[in-house]
């Protein structure tokens, strides 16, 4: 009796653990071509399972924030940053800004391959924005810090970043928070520029050399995030700027931007 009990439970834990690797594929040669990425700061290294975004990863069970591989369509996987701990976890970041070390005034090809350092400060590319947002809907959070030590954040409850051909058009909206919207007003429906690519709305300047930045410019700016950044609060627009905080004016000392499927 206490066997057959035994054997039962067994059972049940046998399917459960099936379950967790589910998506293990089930000939060999498919499993050769499954991408399957050990390189990551963490011990996350599935078998088999390759998560589509930091949010599944979050589901899996991780709850220590550092870099994870993922691939949100079974294209090609790539590292990214996930935030375990913001507002339940399972973000999934895509910029960071935090001492000045890496250079964000830079090419159209940069913006859209991504640079930096994933534990530092980064930029993780438009196409892969793109890639974790062509789909189903999305939050976009940004958090946001001064130099004398105050934070605020912006949450979107509708974000997502168009393919290449159409510029990485961005789509942003249902903003809550404490920092103010500085996106939605100025920056939806607009074209990603670089200084290198004048996509904005200001037909006399190029606005990603006026604001030494790159940004979903209109004519010009609410928030510059990707802007010069200043060691000190200084009065500059072409600084990492959020309007509807600190002015457009004041830089800001930290900035990172993530974003987490809905469901
Ligand atoms: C592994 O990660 C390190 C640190 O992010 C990086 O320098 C290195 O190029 C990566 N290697 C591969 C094979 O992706
Ligand atoms: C952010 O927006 C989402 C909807 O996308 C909402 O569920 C969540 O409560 C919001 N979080 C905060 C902290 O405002
Ligand atoms: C920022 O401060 C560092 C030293 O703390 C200095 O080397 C650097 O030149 C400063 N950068 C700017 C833009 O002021
Ligand atoms: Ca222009």
């Amino acid at each position: 009796m206490i066997a057959t009990k035994l054997m039962y439970s067994l059972m049940i834990i046998i399917v459960i653990i099936n379950t967790v690797n589910g998506n293990c594929p089930e000939d060999e040669d498919k499993k050769k071509t499954f991408p399957f990425v050990t390189n990551t700061s963490v011990s996350a290294t599935p078998e088999c399972v390759m998560p589509t975004d930091c949010k599944a990863w979050k589901e899996l069970g991780k709850t220590q924030s550092g870099v994870y591989p993922i691939t949100p369509d079974n294209g090609p996987a790539f590292q990214v940053y996930c935030d375990m701990e913001t507002d339940g976890g399972g973000w999934t970041v895509f910029q960071r800004r935090q001492d000045g070390s890496v250079d964000f005034y830079r090419s159209w090809t940069d913006y859209e391959n991504g640079f930096g350092d994933l534990t530092g400060e980064f930029w993780l590319g438009l196409s892969k924005i793109h890639r974790l947002t062509k789909e189903g809907s999305n939050t976009l959070r940004v958090d946001l810090g001064d130099f004398e030590g105050n934070t605020a954040y912006a949450n979107y409850s509708t974000f997502s970043v168009s393919d290449g051909s159409t510029e990485y058009i961005l789509t942003v909206g249902g903003y809550s928070g404490t920092a103010g919207d500085s996106l939605t007003s100025l920056h939806n429906g607009r074209k990603f520029s670089t200084k290198d690519n004048d996509n904005d709305a200001s037909t006399g300047s190029n606005c990603a050399q006026s604001y030494t930045g790159a940004w979903w410019y209109n004519h010009c700016h609410q928030s510059n995030l990707n802007g010069h950044y200043f060691n000190t609060s200084t009065n500059n627009a072409q600084g990492i700027t959020w309007l509807r905080w600190k002015s457009a004016h004041i830089s800001l000392k930290f900035s990172e931007i993530k974003t987490r499927r809905n469901n």
